[in-house]
């Protein structure tokens, strides 16, 4: 790889315009769980099926000791190079940059990313939003932890009322013969030894707006919701502004759409592709594919590495 690293870093300096992609393995050196693999699941519970409408609606205290836990984690941890590195890049006034995030952490923010070079298209684990379909208050930055007093000490076990819930959660969620199933069906689910069941939660337990008194949830995207017009549109205004030179690839399967869509379109309009992933297909760390470079290895120590030339004084 030191060959691959040589001649990205030389290319790296001629490079103008350059967008970073960012997912769940830029996080995960700090623990944060990513979707896909063994840790993408919470009290196996299949994450990828909590982070959906259906699952709220169905059993909204579920969702929210999901996001608590979520929220918790993330609220614990510090950024790290990987994090640091692209807020520096992004002060860089030598270069147009954006960053488009998946994550909804918050860590970027925290690094002193510019908030105005900073998309996070799946919103934020520390937004929240009225539930109301007339109510149109969202609560910004919001880190209380946790949120009610309800939902403090969620890991208790589970009574039996909960138990029917989880029932209700995977036959109606997901339908009868999903092959997503919350991770593991209820039955197993309850008697599998790790699983600490969560709480069973009333409404009133639960987050309330402060304007109209309905439910809140939290202000991320979930599977099947749109993303919001102003990132999207943000991005495009970059992306129309003049071809991009590079798309930095950071930790993420790209199999979420439409976030995956944006290293297409910067390799079909023949910009270069950076891949920083522990999982990097060989013809790529091979130097086999025009005008991509893969970087295998944790994002967080790979990233300041290769970037360095652009942000060392
Ligand atoms: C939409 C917020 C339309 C919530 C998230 C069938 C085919 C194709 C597409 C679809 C389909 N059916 C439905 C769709 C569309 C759907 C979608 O793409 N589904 C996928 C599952 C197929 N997309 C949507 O629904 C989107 N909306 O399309 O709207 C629309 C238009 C108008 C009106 C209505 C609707 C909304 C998608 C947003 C979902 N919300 N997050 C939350 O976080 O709880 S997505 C969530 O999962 C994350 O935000 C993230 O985007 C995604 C996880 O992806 P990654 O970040 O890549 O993480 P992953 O675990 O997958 O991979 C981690 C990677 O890191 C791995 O490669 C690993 O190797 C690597 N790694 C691990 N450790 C490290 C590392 N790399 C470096 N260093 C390490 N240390
Ligand atoms: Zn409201």
């Amino acid at each position: 790889m030191p060959s691959q690293l040589a001649e990205f870093q030389e290319c790296l300096r001629q490079l103008k315009r350059i967008v970073a992609l960012v997912g769940a393995g830029l996080s995960a050196s700090l623990g944060l769980p990513t979707f896909r693999g063994s840790q993408g699941l919470w009290k196996n519970f299949n994450m990828i099926d909590l982070a959906t409408p259906d699952a709220f609606y169905i059993d909204p205290g579920l969702v929210w000791q999901f996001y608590l836990w979520r929220r918790h984690q993330a609220l614990s941890a510090v950024p790290n190079d990987g994090h640091k590195v692209l807020a520096k890049l992004a002060e860089d006034k030598k270069r147009s940059f954006i960053t488009i995030t998946q994550n909804v952490d918050g860590l970027l923010a925290r690094a002193g990313h510019p908030p105005k070079t900073l998309y996070e298209i799946h919103g934020s684990l520390f937004q929240l939003r009225c539930t109301s379909f007339n109510c149109t208050f969202v609560d910004r930055n919001n880190t209380d932890d946790p949120l009610t007093p309800a939902l403090a000490a969620t890991d208790e076990y589970m009574d039996s009322g909960a138990a029917a819930n989880l029932d209700a959660l995977s036959e109606t969620a997901l339908g009868p013969n999903s092959d997503t199933a919350l991770g593991l069906n209820s039955d197993s689910a309850r008697t599998s030894p790790e699983f600490t069941p969560t709480k069973e939660l009333a409404l009133d337990d639960l987050p309330k707006c402060p304007v109209c008194g309905s439910l809140m949830r939290p202000g991320v995207v979930w599977f099947g919701e749109s993303l919001p017009l102003r990132a999207l549109d943000g991005i495009d205004t970059f992306l129309e502004a003049g071809p991009v030179d590079l798309i930095l690839v950071i930790g993420t399967s790209g199999t979420v759409y439409p976030a995956n869509s944006y290293v297409d379109l910067v390799r079909q309009r023949g910009g270069h592709v950076a891949i920083f992933n522990t999982d990097v297909d060989p013809e790529v760390v091979d130097g086999k594919v025009e005008k991509t470079w893969g970087f295998k290895g944790d994002a967080a120590v790979w990233l300041p590495k290769a970037l360095a030339p652009l942000v060392e004084p």
